[in-house]
């Protein structure tokens, strides 16, 4: 297994869902987790050293509200940690964000968007790629297919535009 996905409850897989298929159609091996920061705190620990102990490259972690789940997993392992701050609750994310990214110094956690499950994944499959260069060029094809996608969009308007 290269990365594990955790998420603070099953309730924000449908956030982190787009994450485990973006992941899968790299071919990454990737493991699903629901773990809390808050509510299973020993188990929290227990996992990321057994994960790191057995091969896993990078951890994302998902949450929401007082989201410290990436906190607490980078705080027992010296892997990359991924934060993915989810909408929910009253402060839509902001809460979460903000939990994830002002990380004290000393244990940083790599911060996506608010919902940026799509990044999330890409940002795993780029540290990943440093070492496997199948993924590399993966990812390449990904991006040259992200371009022409645009160019294309691109042309379309130009064209609707052109017929007014
Ligand atoms: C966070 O609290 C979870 O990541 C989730 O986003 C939020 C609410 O969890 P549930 O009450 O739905 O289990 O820890």
């Amino acid at each position: 297994m290269r990365v594990v996905l955790l998420m603070g409850s099953d309730s924000d897989w449908p956030q982190v869902e787009k994450t485990w298929q973006l992941l899968k159609e790299f071919g990454v091996n990737v493991a699903a987790k629901v773990l809390s920061a808050h509510r299973t705190p020993t188990e929290c620990a227990q996992f990321v050293q057994a994960a790191e102990g057995s091969g896993v490259k990078v951890f994302i972690a998902a949450a929401g509200l007082a989201a410290h789940l990436p906190g607490t997993v980078a705080a027992h392992t010296g892997r990359p940690v991924i934060g993915l701050p989810l909408a929910v609750g009253p402060l839509s994310g902001q809460d979460a964000l903000y939990s994830m990214a002002q990380m004290p110094p000393g244990v940083p956690v790599a911060t996506v968007a608010i919902d940026g499950a799509v990044n999330a994944a890409l940002l795993a499959v780029a540290i990943l790629a440093l070492s496997e260069p199948r993924l590399a060029t993966a990812l390449e094809e990904f991006r040259r297919r992200q371009r022409a996608a645009v160019l294309a969009k691109d042309k379309e308007l130009q064209i609707r535009l052109s017929k007014q």
